[in-house]
């Protein structure tokens, strides 16, 4: 057992209800912009904006605090190539060697994905997102981690929010299996692959399909109390 935490007090952000309301608002209408791309542009991204949004997502809630994410990006011309051809061996095989089942497939078939990659070399960065199944400390002991899929999800939201917010846009890529990726990044035992995000600015001019979100009414029920 660890030693408690020291508690120190909780600085509450404190707005108007008005200013809530706006708030509210005007954060769903900007959320609500945000879109998964394929299609990237060269363009380079500094360094630091793939800092923050990692240290964005490194504030996402965890299981018992352990944060069991780890992050690797890569803006290295040869090893992105690497990653794109192992992805796409994956992909084909699963694409069209038959490995993704008819009902898979055609649940993807009015997105249009197929097994080429190519933003896997485009997009200026590769960021893969890692979870931690189980933790090793300093003498190599191992120990749980909790919540595993909850936190690294979350953690995973909040990088993709992030990235919105700065202006840049990202997919979540998971290539399956995605086991290629532990060996080229030389990640260890206890860290799988989560998810890719390649990362960077837009193709001009790039199309995304017109879909529409679930209304309210379809994701919520509500059991109010009486008289309100
Ligand atoms: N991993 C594949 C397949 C794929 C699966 C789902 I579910 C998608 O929403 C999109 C793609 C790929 O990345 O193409």
């Amino acid at each position: 057992m660890s030693a408690p935490y020291r508690h120190v007090p909780y600085q509450p952000l404190r707005f108007a209800p008005e200013e809530m309301q706006r708030r509210a608002h005007e954060f769903y209408e900007f959320m609500n912009l945000r879109r998964s791309v394929r299609v990237f542009s060269d363009r380079p991204v500094p360094r630091e904006l793939i800092e923050y949004a990692v240290m964005t997502a490194n504030t996402a809630p965890s299981g018992a605090h352990r944060q069991p994410w780890f992050f690797v990006a890569v803006n290295d011309a040869g090893l992105k190539k690497q990653i794109r051809i192992a992805a796409e061996k994956e992909e084909r095989e699963s694409y069209e060697g038959g490995r993704m089942p008819a009902e898979w497939r055609a649940a993807l078939a009015p997105l249009g994905t197929d097994w080429h990659k190519p933003f896997l070399e485009i997009a200026p960065w590769l960021v893969v997102c890692f979870k931690q199944s189980y933790g090793v400390n300093a003498n190599g002991e191992k120990f749980t981690n909790y919540y595993v899929n909850e936190s690294v999800g979350i953690a995973c939201g909040m990088f993709i929010a992030a990235i919105h917010n700065m202006g840049l846009v990202t997919l979540t890529h998971t290539p399956s299996p995605m086991g290629f990726l532990s060996a080229l990044l030389q990640r260890p035992e206890n860290e799988k692959p989560y998810i890719l995000f390649p990362v960077g600015y837009p193709a001009e001019q790039v199309e995304v399909p017109d879909i529409e979100r679930k209304k309210l009414e379809e994701i919520v029920q509500w059991n109010l109390a009486e008289g309100i």
